[in-house]
């Protein structure tokens, strides 16, 4: 398996769209370093939140027992934030890829920021462009959710202390609508993810550091049923090495180059 450098870079963007164009099925997992581009700020590496946070003081169920005040804040603070920012055009290339032809790709995205659903929605010019929205299995950060009961607030108001959101069915304190360190991801979310990469041919990894499981193993899913991983990072990571194309550079570059070509649809897809 060849990891590209920066220098041979051309070759290997015709090297991995090839793969793409003649893949029967896709699946793509995306993190971070894809909103990147548009303004969210990753976890890890520079500038990464956990570089001045701690994810234990703000990312786990123990810290939200602990000061609810503080992590509803922090998810305010990125809500808003995530409100500012637009989709990039990595972001618009995967939605085309999911668009075109219909069943042959599955994203699926570690980020609650919701970005690739606004491209999806852009891209198709309709409200429920469904092949081209992702699995989320970190959850969203737009939704909250009830601590207790599991009732699901679709559109919650930013509520600040002392007042913290409560559930209208059972009174419990309302909560983002993600997944913490030491949660279970929603299985059926999983599954479907899984089940995906299992069927590829070829798994596209995009700005993620594949550090935290069970979301890293969707392309050890793929590289176990006999396909291919492509990785976009600006930097190595443990997956690099097992990647048939590794490519540095910026997803908002790479990646429309690399699926601009004519798919062709294939038997079984859809
Ligand atoms: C660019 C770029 C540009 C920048 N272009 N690229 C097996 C082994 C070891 C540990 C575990 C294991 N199984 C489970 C665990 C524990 C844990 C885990 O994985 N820990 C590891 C960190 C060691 N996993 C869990 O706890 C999970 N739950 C679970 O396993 O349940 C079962 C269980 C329960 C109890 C006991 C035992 C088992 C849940 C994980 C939940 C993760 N949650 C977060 C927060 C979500 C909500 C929120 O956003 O607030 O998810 S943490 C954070 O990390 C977030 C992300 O989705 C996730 C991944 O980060 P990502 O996307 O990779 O971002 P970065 O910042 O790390 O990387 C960005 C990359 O982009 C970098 O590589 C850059 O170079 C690159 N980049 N700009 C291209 N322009
Ligand atoms: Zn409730």
């Amino acid at each position: 398996m060849v990891g590209a450098s920066s220098l041979n870079r051309p070759r290997e963007i015709e090297r991995a769209s090839a793969l793409l164009s003649g893949a029967g099925r896709i699946v793509v997992l995306t993190g971070a370093g894809i909103s990147a581009e548009s303004g969210v700020p990753t976890f890890r590496g520079p500038g990464g939140m956990w570089k001045s946070l701690r994810p234990e003081d703000l990312a786990t169920p123990e810290a939200f027992r602990r000061d609810p005040a503080l992590v509803l804040e922090w998810y305010a603070w990125r809500r808003a934030l995530v409100r500012e920012c637009s989709p990039n055009p990595a972001h618009h290339a995967l939605a085309r890829l999911a668009l075109e032809v219909p069943g042959r790709t599955t994203l699926v995205t570690q980020n609650v920021d919701g970005l690739h659903h606004r491209a999806a929605r852009a891209e198709a010019g309709t409200a429920d462009p469904a092949p081209a929205f992702p699995h989320e299995v970190h959850g969203a950060i737009h939704r909250t959710r009830c601590s207790r009961c599991g009732w699901v607030d679709e559109d919650p108001q930013d509520v600040v202390a002392p007042d913290l959101p409560r559930c209208p069915r059972c009174a419990a304190l309302m909560r983002p609508d993600v997944v913490w360190f030491g949660e279970m991801l929603d299985p059926d979310v999983l599954g479907a993810s899984f089940d995906a990469a299992e069927a590829a041919d070829v798994c596209l990894v995009v700005g993620t550091s594949a550090l935290v499981y069970p979301a890293a193993s969707v392309p050890e899913v793929t590289l176990a049923a006999g396909g291919i991983v492509i990785e976009v990072n600006l930097e190595p990571t443990p997956l690099t090495r097992r990647a048939e194309v590794s490519l540095l550079g910026e997803a908002g570059q790479l990646l429309p180059a690399l699926t601009a070509y004519a798919p062709a649809p294939r038997d079984g897809a859809g």
